[in-house]
């Protein structure tokens, strides 16, 4: 070894050491829940999430990911996180709504047109200010993931038209602004949390069910679910959260490793989703699902209907936040 290399050597060797000793990071175990399946992009973002953070942290922080609603539904999870019994979890938006209202926003019928615009929403100014409205709750939002946009299924028939709805029987998310929605559709709208989803579909206590290709696919709806209707009605966040009970007792260097995992987890996350999305139908098709799009005249009538919910969720979430956000998509959309 030359002086200079084992100079080189020494003094990175100090740094290392220096900036570990200087994080003021503690052994930490945390229980992230989450609803979907370990097999599903929800559950390969946990699990990244999980490597940036012991990453982040020099191997202290440890997470312990328990998927498949094992932990409980969403609403479930929050509460738990409120009351400071698990650390964190992640899960969509629509089911804070009773919580906190103005995430409702995000149940906005054709709100987004595509994955630029939902980045650049999200993460930008409006976003943040939705997310902010959690702390006084009793929870953090980190980031926001991509859960996507929804789809319609069901086992009735292939719905071609606004009409083909009629009485099918829908579960829907645990949120008002879903129920309004397909109510307004015509068709019997059944709220029911995720984890009930599949074995509803298949006791056919339901007949259908709307949600991103990926979910589809990861929670095996095609098993159960013979017609996909494209509509692309709304793009669905997922939202990470921790409890402020718990974010409250971490140190300045322990919030950061777990902002950092979050977001890697969240650029990881959103490109593998997109990528999924883009290979799902033909993915679908295979596995025996018959897929229909909606001729131009129909989606325009079924948009119709959907957005009459929107005067009601903008009075929810509010007209300055409803009339900011419009004008922020306005500025995204003349870029
Ligand atoms: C998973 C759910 C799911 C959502 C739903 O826990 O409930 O349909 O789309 O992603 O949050």
């Amino acid at each position: 070894m030359t002086k200079l290399t084992r100079r080189i050597l020494v003094t990175a060797l100090a740094l290392a050491a220096g900036s570990a000793m200087a994080q003021d990071i503690k052994p930490r175990l945390i229980r992230f829940g989450y609803g979907l399946a370990e097999a599903s992009n929800q559950g390969r973002a946990v699990k990244l999430f999980a490597e940036q953070l012991a990453a982040a942290s020099g191997g202290k922080m440890k997470l312990r990911a328990i998927g498949g609603a094992a932990l409980g539904p969403d609403t479930q999870m929050q509460q738990a996180l409120i009351g400071g019994a698990q650390e964190m979890m992640v899960g969509s938006t629509a089911t804070l709504v009773g919580i906190v209202k103005e995430m409702a926003l995000w149940d906005t019928p054709f709100l987004i047109n595509n994955a630029k615009e939902a980045d650049a929403l999200l993460d930008g100014p409006i976003g943040e200010k939705v997310k902010a409205k959690l702390e006084e709750k009793g929870l953090v939002g980190l980031v926001y993931w991509e859960n996507g946009f929804r789809n319609l299924t069901n086992n009735k028939r292939a719905v071609a038209r606004l009409e083909d709805l009629d009485g099918i029987k829908l579960r829907v998310m645990q949120n008002n602004v879903f129920l309004d929605s397909f109510k307004s559709l015509g068709a019997n709208a059944v709220p029911l949390p995720f984890s009930e989803l599949f074995s509803a579909l298949e006791t056919k206590a339901v007949d259908g069910q709307e949600n991103p290709y990926n979910t589809i696919l990861s929670s095996k709806f095609y098993e159960v679910q013979k017609y996909l209707t494209v509509t692309n009605h709304v793009y669905s966040p997922w939202i990470v959260l921790v409890s402020k009970k718990y974010w409250d007792g971490l140190s300045k260097d322990e919030r950061a490793a777990l902002q950092k995992a979050a977001v890697a987890a969240r650029e990881f996350e959103r490109k593998d989703t997109r990528d999924e999305a883009a290979k799902a139908l033909t993915d679908l098709k295979a596995k025996g699902m018959q897929i229909n799009e909606l001729s131009p005249a129909e989606a325009g009538r079924m948009r119709d209907r959907l957005t009459r919910v929107n005067a009601s969720i903008a009075a929810n979430v509010g007209m300055d936040l409803w009339n900011e956000t419009q004008a922020e998509l306005g500025r995204l959309r003349a870029r």
